[in-house]
């Protein structure tokens, strides 16, 4: 039986998109609705149309997830699109490194995208090109966009093909604005209007899935300050999730460096040659220190992304 994606929650039903025929209502009823307590946008499902008229359905089974993310919750996730920008609001490494840990912690694909070029002098320009090849080394796809710029947004819709994907960042950086421009018929609530209706009102815990309508590709916005958990791993795993240290690692003298104070360590040597960013090696010394910790409050201050 072919499988279709749950598009959106309502109070009584699920919204699902069959792509090239339109959305159908589709209602969860007796075992698989004891067996499901909340499904959620991203879901594969199956379905009896029982009334074609209305757009009608039953779900009929659920296929398992191959990933989530908690807040908003969203399913079966292709590829997060972790947007920042290089001002307003300012660079954070602290925050972007945290969050790419997390994602591959995940196994959740990222690219990036530093959103709102069109601010920057040219000087700035250069500065986030060098940071931007920084994590394509690395091995980050990574594209600078503006809203004002259709080419870059145009580069994003190609980003977003026959994919699921998650538009994620911290408050500000333009993905309600992004959004609007992918999706020009649909309205979305950006900064300058939720100042205006009461704060708060968009940081919901819900999200949809909006379509092209191609039917090529599924994207979700996502307040702020959501995110995905801080994991909590074996502090001698944080350098494979650093993947220009896990590699560097391997040139280690000692099998078990954790690249502190180590003698012969590769990964220091690299970055002291400038190979090896010094701000994505003091936040893996930062993470390391977490984990170490055992990360459970996801809600300190530091993380307050996360
Ligand atoms: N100059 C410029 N301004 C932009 C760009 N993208 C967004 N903005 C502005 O940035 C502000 C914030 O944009 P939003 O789209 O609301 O940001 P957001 O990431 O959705 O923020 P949250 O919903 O709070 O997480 C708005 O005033 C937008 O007009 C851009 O590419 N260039
Ligand atoms: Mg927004
Ligand atoms: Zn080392």
């Amino acid at each position: 039986m072919e499988r279709f994606r749950i598009v959106e929650e309502r109070k009584n039903y699920y919204v699902v998109d069959i792509p090239g025929t339109g959305q159908v209502k589709a209602v969860l009823k007796g075992v698989i609705r004891k067996n499901h307590k909340r499904l959620a946008v991203g879901d594969f499902v199956t379905i009896d149309l029982f009334d074609a008229e209305k757009s009608e359905a039953i779900i009929r089974s659920v296929e398992k997830r191959t990933n989530e993310l908690p807040r908003p919750l969203v399913a079966n996730i292709d590829q997060v699109i972790f947007i920042n920008c290089f001002a307003e609001p300012e660079l954070e490494f602290s925050y972007i490194d945290r969050f790419l840990f997390a994602a591959s912690v995940n196994e959740i694909p990222v690219k990036m995208i530093f959103n709102k070029i069109d601010l920057l002098s040219e000087e700035d320009r250069e500065d986030l090109e060098a940071i931007a090849d920084e994590y394509r080394e690395i091995g980050y796809e990574v594209t600078c966009t503006s809203m004002n710029l259709p080419e870059t947004v145009e580069d994003i819709r190609e980003i977003c093909r026959d994919k699921l994907t998650v538009f994620a960042g911290p408050s500000g950086v333009g993905k309600s604005s992004l959004m609007s421009k992918l999706f020009p018929h649909r309205e979305f609530i950006t900064n300058e209007l939720s100042e205006s209706i009461s704060r708060g009102k968009n940081t919901t815990t819900h999200t949809t899935l909006l379509t092209f309508d191609d039917g090529s590709g599924y994207v979700a916005d996502t307040p702020g300050f959501s995110m995905m958990k801080m994991p909590k791993i074996d502090p001698a795993q944080v350098m494979y999730h650093f993947h220009e240290i896990g590699e560097a690692a391997k040139e280690c003298r000692f099998g078990n460096c954790m690249h502190e104070h180590e003698p012969g360590c590769a990964v220091k040597e690299l970055v002291e040659a400038y190979e090896i960013s010094d701000d994505r090696y003091a936040n893996y010394l930062a993470l390391l220190e977490l984990m170490r910790d055992g990360a459970r409050d996801y809600k300190n201050k530091d993380l307050k992304y996360l």
